[in-house]
């Protein structure tokens, strides 16, 4: 091998390699490395090998990434990073790039000093993905020549070759996922696109190329941002309304360890505090985002007191107050990051907290007293959000005593006999009439039954003490028995199937974004619990003789009619439901409400970023956005954020 390889400071050593075990464990049990073998593990893959890619991009050798989806279901991933190792490995005496790819943790280490995406569902190593590809092909371009090995379900089936000469450096790897293994290997564009603008993003500078070359639409986009997570909080804000014009933005580095935020306010009700470690997304925040909220709080109640906006008499502004309409994007860089957390995505490093909240302090501080005229309006919506969350304090303890403290429920609400939350449902139905029909249908045991007249409420565009005045949002509150906001309770839940049931039409969906929306920005944790449900109503009965088929798309519906023609069954009755007015107490049961028979599908929040864009664009203030992600998306009739 070639001496520079040897001689450089940022030399591989292949002695560093652990080496700890084969890929049958991998095969086996595939969720225990990559989540799940649905959507979410198959995506993680492309991921992995992308993080790579990444790493060198960290590691300061490779600034562009391309990211290719072939029509034979293939994925290739491309970087002009130093390329993997070949020289071999010590012990192993077989090439570096064999071990990286058949052994379990054997990724290569990097030079000293450098960050590592690492930790949560990600840095499991090629290999995991390797042994779950039927075809996998790495290919490493240096020292002017360009090797190539090939794989099979992890097991290698050429040897490094040198296939052929070439100036440039870099990695380029192509795999098709074994489909033994998952149970859909259709790549999704927009899931792809959002993590990869989201990691262009994060690394400022990197050039990240999405290419789609299936189908009958091909398509292109790059993302590549100089100004990094500054353009993350204007993307972020593109449907809101910002109430200063300059987004915040500062990083401050030392020996190991890094920050980066950029915020801004806008007059939108909630708060969006994305933060990651390392690339990864700290959903469940940890140690950075905690200095992050505490020097905020801090700070904007110091100037706050200074700038004579409090006066002495006056309590504390409290953080909830002072993020109400934030968006924020805190992005950190450490050696050793430590994850933990019931989904590994809370950062336990606790040097982070002091590290970010120092520099937050100093830097917020320094804008408010440079920036006179924004600072006023941040204090404004602070003021603002703090009066509202005072009279929205004294309705909520006017609900408590009207309903909850005399414990009688909602007279609307049909309660089910059972009083074990873990086996009690409640089905939220959208009209009187399909309320009546699913009363009478029902399974009293279990089954509770809470009809909805009309629309509900837009909590996007209402604070708290308003939506607690709609009836309709304080029977569904009462009837959960949870509470809300702050002072939500998950154990006090008593249900813990909440199932929403409304008509499979435009006004249906609307309904049911309006209660998701409800859901999601007061009672998170319901959905993040996973009990959440939209019924699947049927879309057509179809009728032959004696027998009655129910359908639940137009694809099904045509399945069917096929096969009925097949079978010489012509002429079926065919009843197009336009609601679930339109049905009777029996067929509802048999087919929406019956747990041996019904389907639902679970609410999911599978990232926040995405789903609060959804949410603002969908309810927000701004309509031309909100047109167009209607009809762009209108084909979808539930909403599966
Ligand atoms: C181990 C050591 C070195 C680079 C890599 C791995 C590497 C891996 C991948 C995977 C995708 N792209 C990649 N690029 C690099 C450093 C080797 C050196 O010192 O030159």
């Amino acid at each position: 091998m070639s001496e520079e390889i040897k001689q450089g400071s940022n030399a591989y050593n292949a002695e560093q390699i652990q080496v700890l075990e084969g890929l049958e464990p991998v095969r086996k049990r595939p969720g225990m490395y990559i989540g799940s073998t649905g959507e979410m593990g198959l995506h993680h893959c492309v991921y992995e090998i992308v993080d790579n890619s990444v790493d060198e991009a960290l590691a300061g050798y490779c600034r562009n990434i391309r990211v290719a989806l072939h029509e034979d279901g293939s994925v290739e991933v491309e970087d002009d990073g130093r390329g993997m190792p070949v020289d071999d490995h010590p012990k192993m005496h077989r090439p570096a790039m064999e071990v990286i790819m058949t052994v379990l943790h054997a990724g290569g280490k990097f030079g000293e000093g450098g960050y590592k995406v690492s930790g949560g569902l990600h840095g499991v190593g090629a290999s995991v993905v390797n042994a779950l590809s039927s075809f996998m092909q790495v290919e490493s371009m240096r020292d002017g020549r360009i090797y190539r090995q090939q794989y099979s379900r992890g097991k290698i089936t050429t040897d490094v070759e040198v296939v052929g000469e070439c100036k440039k450096t870099g990695c380029r790897t192509i795999f098709i996922p074994d489909d033994e293994i998952f149970e859909t290997v259709d790549f999704s564009y927009e899931t792809l696109q959002h993590h990869l603008r989201e990691t262009a993003f994060l690394n400022k500078g990197l050039k990240i190329t999405l290419e789609d070359e299936r189908g009958e639409k091909k398509k292109k986009e790059v993302f590549h941002y100089e100004g990094g997570i500054k353009e993350f909080v204007a993307f972020q804000n593109t449907n809101k309304e910002a109430i200063h014009k300059d987004i915040i933005y500062f990083e401050t580095r030392n020996k190991d360890k890094e920050v980066e935020v950029a915020m801004q306010w806008t007059t939108a009700y909630n708060e969006t505090i994305l933060s990651y470690a390392n690339n990864i997304n700290t959903k469940e925040g940890g140690m950075h985002d905690m200095g992050f909220k505490t020097a905020l709080t801090r700070v904007v109640n110091n100037y706050a007191r200074k700038a004579k906006i409090l006066k002495d008499k006056d309590k504390d502004l409290s953080g909830e107050d002072i993020r109400e309409g934030l968006t924020a994007v805190l992005s950190v860089k450490l050696t050793e990051p430590q994850f933990e957390g019931q989904t590994k995505t809370k950062l336990g490093n606790t040097e982070m907290k002091g590290f970010v909240e120092k520099a937050t302090a100093e830097e917020v501080m320094a804008f408010l007293e440079e920036n006179p005229g924004p600072a006023k309006l941040i204090l404004d919506k602070c003021v603002r959000a703090f009066r509202a969350r005072e009279a929205a304090k004294k309705a909520r303890e006017t609900v408590r005593k009207s309903a909850l403290e005399s414990g009688s429920l909602p007279g609307k609400l049909a309660d089910c006999s059972e009083k074990d939350p873990t086996l009690c449902e409640i089905f939220i139905v959208e009209g009187d009439s399909a309320g009546g029909s699913a009363k009478d249908g029902r399974d009293r045991k279990t089954q509770a039954i809470l009809p909805l007249r009309g629309k509900i409420l837009n909590v996007e565009k209402a604070r708290l003490d308003k939506m607690l005045n709609s009836d309709t949002i304080r029977d569904m509150i009462t009837a959960f028995g949870c509470g809300i906001g702050s002072e939500f309770n998950l154990e006090k839940l008593r249900y813990h199937k909440i199932i929403i049931m409304s008509d499979a039409d435009v006004d249906g969906a609307h309904i049911r974004t309006l209660m998701l929306t409800l859901f999601f920005r007061y009672m998170p944790e319901l959905i993040e619990g996973g009990h959440v449900y939209a019924a699947q109503p049927p879309l057509f009965r179809v009728r032959t003789g004696k027998d009655t088929y129910y359908t639940y798309s137009d694809r099904e519906q045509e399945k069917l009619l096929a096969e009925l023609a097949k079978a010489g069954k012509n002429k079926p009755e065919i009843q197009r439901y336009k609601g679930l007015g339109e049905m009777d107490a029996t067929q509802l049961w048999e087919t929406t409400m019956d747990p041996k028979t019904r389907t639902l599908v679970r609410i999911t929040i599978e990232d926040m970023a995405k789903a609060d864009q959804i949410f603002t664009t969908l309810m927000g203030d701004k309509v031309p956005p909100r047109r167009q992600f209607i009809e762009e998306n209108a084909q979808y009739a539930t909403l599966d954020i």
